[in-house]
């Protein structure tokens, strides 16, 4: 196969409606292109009235939706001369950043809250030779530290407040689009951050012809908007009820969820969210941590899709809304599924697997506990 037919990334997928210039060389892991699984077996158990589907950016190379603001911001940082690239981060940003910074043969520096990130995540950032700093204390205050050192220090910040992390994000909803041939009815995310949310909203924004100048990056020639839809979906965040800045409607100090990913009480794009649920008539909720794990469980065993705790946010959402009734019945459904299940295998073993059956190795005990199970 040529290199013209050979998927390689969603830079070169959306080169033309991304503010890159013609000439700057991708760093790409070949991230974007994620599949979008409809639920059949969860829409049965829910009445057969809703069509619903997840986006499952578990898929993505370093297994989050991180990477497609990664390859972007990566990709103009480098462009720009920089040597390194420094992030705070809960875990999957400090991942994608690892990778993507190797990719380009650059240095990238990660700020983590020690004790508060899923192995997986903590695995990779070594793995991909960052420098790995834990700190005593949470993302918020590493978030703090970051901004502070990039004031001085020759390193580019690529946590969701560098625009090129959004412009990346915003690719997820393009792909949706071009799927379904129209927006969904409701697109449900998790919220940290509330950057990725924001990065949906500028996706759909664009393909309803709109341009969002906030969120344009500093002179650069922006490309036109694409106009394939009409109607935008209703944006609706959820998040974690220890860490819910959106629901208190105020920021939160001491954010606390088993979800890990969301543990973020100040998020840095906090207004741009804001005006993404009022354009959108969406609205934000928020889930006990039991509920999330829950519904984490249920999609893993019913579906055969195996998301991380903060993902399960979304769907924990989704199915809520739609038993209430505030999403209605005949509704289109997106969730965003951001990170995959083997993250945090720590959780999955804890929280929810069927208790291991310990076996003698021989035929008869295995052929009876098939057929007991099978009874
Ligand atoms: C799996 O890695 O903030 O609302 O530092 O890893 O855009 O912040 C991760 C966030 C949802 C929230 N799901 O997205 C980080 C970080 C997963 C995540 C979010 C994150 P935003």
């Amino acid at each position: 196969m040529s290199d013209e037919q050979r998927y390689t990334g969603l830079i070169e997928r959306y080169r033309q409606w991304l503010p890159l210039a013609a000439t700057t060389r991708a760093i790409s892991l070949g991230e974007g292109a994620t599949p979008l699984i409809r639920l059949h077996n969860i829409e049965q158990d829910l009445g057969g009235e809703h069509v619903l589907y997840v986006k499952f950016e578990g898929l993505n190379p370093t297994g989050s939706f991180k990477d497609r603001g990664m390859t972007v911001a990566v990709t103009q940082a480098v462009a720009e001369g920089s040597r390194a690239i420094i992030c705070a981060s809960t875990g999957n940003t400090s991942a994608a950043a690892a990778a993507y910074a190797a990719r380009a043969g650059i240095t990238a520096f990660v700020i983590i809250p020690e004790g508060k990130i899923a192995l997986g995540k903590l695995a990779q950032a070594m793995a991909h030779g960052a420098v790995v700093m834990q700190i005593q204390g949470n993302f918020d205050l590493g978030m703090r530290l970051v901004r502070e050192v990039a004031e001085h220090a020759p390193v580019a910040i690529v946590n969701s407040i560098n625009p090129y992390r959004l412009q990346g994000q915003k690719t997820a909803a393009f792909e949706i689009v071009e799927a379904l041939g129209r927006a969904p009815d409701y697109h449900c995310l998790p919220v940290g951050n509330a950057g990725n949310i924001t990065a949906h909203w500028l996706g759909y924004s664009e393909l309803a012809g709109e341009q969002l100048p906030a969120l344009i990056p500093p002179g650069v020639d922006y490309p036109a908007p694409r106009r394939l839809i009409t109607k935008r979906p209703h944006m609706l965040g959820f998040q974690a009820a220890g860490s819910a800045p959106f629901v208190a409607r105020e920021m939160v100090d001491e954010p606390e969820t088993v979800a890990t990913a969301i543990r973020i009480g100040h998020p840095q794009s906090w207004q741009y969210a804001w005006s993404a649920q009022q354009e959108s008539e969406g609205w934000f909720g928020a889930f006990e941590d039991a509920q999330i794990l829950e519904t984490q469980r249920y999609l893993a065993a019913r579906e055969g899709v195996f998301c991380e705790p903060a993902s399960a946010a979304s769907l924990c959402g989704a199915l809520a809304e739609i038993r209430d009734g505030r999403i209605r019945p005949g509704s289109t459904v997106v969730c965003t599924l951001t990170g995959h299940g083997l993250k945090d295998p720590d959780i999955a073993i804890r929280e929810l697997s069927e208790p291991v059956l310990n076996v003698p190795a021989q035929l008869d005990a295995i052929a009876h506990a098939i057929q007991t199970r099978l009874a």
